[in-house]
């Protein structure tokens, strides 16, 4: 008889959440993997803005969501952690309500043994808190917790987060052993990891909401900044077949109706022509007519008139770069990934190609270790003055990056210790010479005064 595996992806317990084309993508890709091997998976998201529950949760107002998959979540204010009781802002459980999770849990077969996924370091509350309901719901049944909290934080999850398996990693490389140790199986199916084309497709059809579907094309980074935790999340730089990403486009497109898509690279546009160039001409040669969203910060260094001309007619409508900073000594410093000139050429081509200044949203850091607001000011003023739209992105220290050290010594939080010090709505490493209070003042001016010229 086939062995059943439920999936949990956790709420987000944070001050601020926003659905950015978000969906648990590591966890689908999972459940194609099990499917594959002959189990039979269930999914529950407790992220699913538009549960039909929610009709009995008068007290939640309903979220505002787009047309284009993005929106707001559900929420209900909680009790902040321990750690951040001193934090004046309010805290809330974003996604379904305890209710709803337990009904859904209830209302399925008894599991075998369930599989719990985890994001940012700092949202582990949420996670926690769905292991613990499991365990009352379904007691006796071993729970799995994977993820990038746990392949970050593998010490602190293993002793705190009451789960029975801790697995650290890629999901593909480790489950087949954890199977074979909880129930003796031996896979019939394992993908080559060096060859992301092996792997199955993520069994999207498990989501509940299917607004829009989050598309990787790769994994890993050849660059090495040292903010950053893609070398340590990823075994090196791979890719697939760009043809085959398009395949996987049409197929969600043709089978729901999805037009709406995310990409979730770490480096979409790096070696263009073998992969980025190939997926943009055969996307406009299908005459697909969706929209495709890059929340995640695209490389500037990529982009050429070519490029910018076939993202523009292939459907990228929502463009992210990653500038991080105008000061050419830290972006030396931090890995050297891109320049100030090509900035400027970059914002040109896509302006060339129709992309209006307000399209063009350039992630600058704020609160690394050691920077002033001076720094971020002109960061802001220079990515304004290229005809671009600024956007802070707020540092968040990431265990065994390159700046961990500097960012332990920097911070007047244990971050070591506790990772709910890791929010980057904390600030947690910010020098006393960037205050709150300017960094709402450089919000503000990143918000304001971004002009389509030209
Ligand atoms: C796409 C992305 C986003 C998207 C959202 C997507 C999402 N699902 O959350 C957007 C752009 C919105 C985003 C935003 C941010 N992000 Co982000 N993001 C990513 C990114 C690039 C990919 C995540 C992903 O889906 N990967 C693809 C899937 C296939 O991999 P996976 O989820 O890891 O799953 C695999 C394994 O983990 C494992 N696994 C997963 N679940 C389970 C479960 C079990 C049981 C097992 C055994 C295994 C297992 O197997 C899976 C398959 O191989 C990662 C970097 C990275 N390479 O992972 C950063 C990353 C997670 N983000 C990060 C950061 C800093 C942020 C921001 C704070 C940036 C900012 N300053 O604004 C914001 C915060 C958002 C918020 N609301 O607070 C950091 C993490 C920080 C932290 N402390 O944890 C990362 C690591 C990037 C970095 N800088 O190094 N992000
Ligand atoms: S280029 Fe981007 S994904 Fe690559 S290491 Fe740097 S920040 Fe990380």
């Amino acid at each position: 008889m086939k062995r059943n595996i439920l999936l949990i992806n956790p709420w987000i317990y944070d001050f601020a959440a926003y659905d950015f084309w978000l969906k648990p993508l590591g966890l689908l890709y999972i459940a194609g993997f099990l499917r594959k091997n002959g189990y039979n998976v269930h999914l529950v998201d407790c992220l699913n803005p538009a549960h039909p529950e929610f009709k009995h949760e008068t007290h939640i107002k309903p979220p505002k969501r787009k047309s284009w998959g993005n929106g707001n979540y559900p929420k209900e204010n909680i009790w902040k952690p321990e750690p951040l009781a001193d934090i004046p802002k309010r805290y809330n459980r974003y996604g379904i309500t305890l209710r709803i999770f337990r009904k859904e849990l209830l209302g399925i077969k008894r599991p075998d043994l369930v599989f719990v996924t985890s994001m940012m370091t700092y949202w582990y509350p949420g996670v926690f808190e769905a292991i613990k309901i499991i365990r009352e719901t379904l007691p006796g049944v071993p729970v799995v917790l994977g993820g990038n909290y746990v392949t970050l934080c593998p010490s602190h999850a293993s002793e705190n987060s009451c789960a029975d398996f801790t697995i650290a990693g890629e999901g593909e490389r480790n489950i087949p052993n954890l199977l074979k140790d909880i129930f003796g199986d031996d896979p019939l199916f394992i993908p080559d990891l060096s060859d992301l084309d092996s792997y199955p497709l993520p069994a999207f059809d498990l989501m509940p909401n299917k607004d829009q579907v989050p598309i990787l094309t790769s994994k890993g980074c050849p660059y090495r900044c040292t903010y950053c935790a893609s070398h340590i999340l990823n075994n090196g730089f791979r890719r697939r077949d760009p043809i085959k990403v398009v395949d996987e486009i049409e197929y969600w497109n043709k089978l729901y109706g999805i037009t709406n898509f995310s990409f979730y690279d770490d480096a979409l546009l790096v070696d263009s022509k073998a992969s980025v160039i190939p997926m943009l001409k055969e996307i406009i040669k299908r005459e697909l007519g969706c929209n495709f969203h890059c929340p995640n910060g695209l490389h500037l260094r990529e982009i050429t008139g070519e490029i910018s001309n076939l993202m523009f007619r292939a459907g990228f409508r929502t463009i992210r770069f990653g500038l991080e900073t105008a000061s050419v000594k830290r972006q030396i410093e931090t890995g050297g990934k891109i320049t100030n000139e090509e900035l400027k050429e970059t914002a040109a081509h896509l302006k060339n190609a129709g992309y209006r200044s307000r399209d063009i949203g350039v992630y600058l850091l704020c609160g690394l270790p050691g920077q002033a607001a001076s720094e971020v000011r002109e960061s802001i003023n220079l990515v304004k003055s290229c005809g671009a739209k600024p956007i802070i992105a707020e540092f968040s220290p990431i265990p065994g990056t390159p700046i961990w050290k500097e960012s332990v010594k920097a911070s007047p939080y244990n971050i070591s210790k506790e990772p709910l010090f890791h929010n980057n709505s904390l600030l947690s490493c910010r020098g006393e010479e960037l205050t709150y209070e300017m960094y709402r003042e450089l919000k503000m001016l990143a918000r304001t005064g971004v002009r389509d010229r030209g």
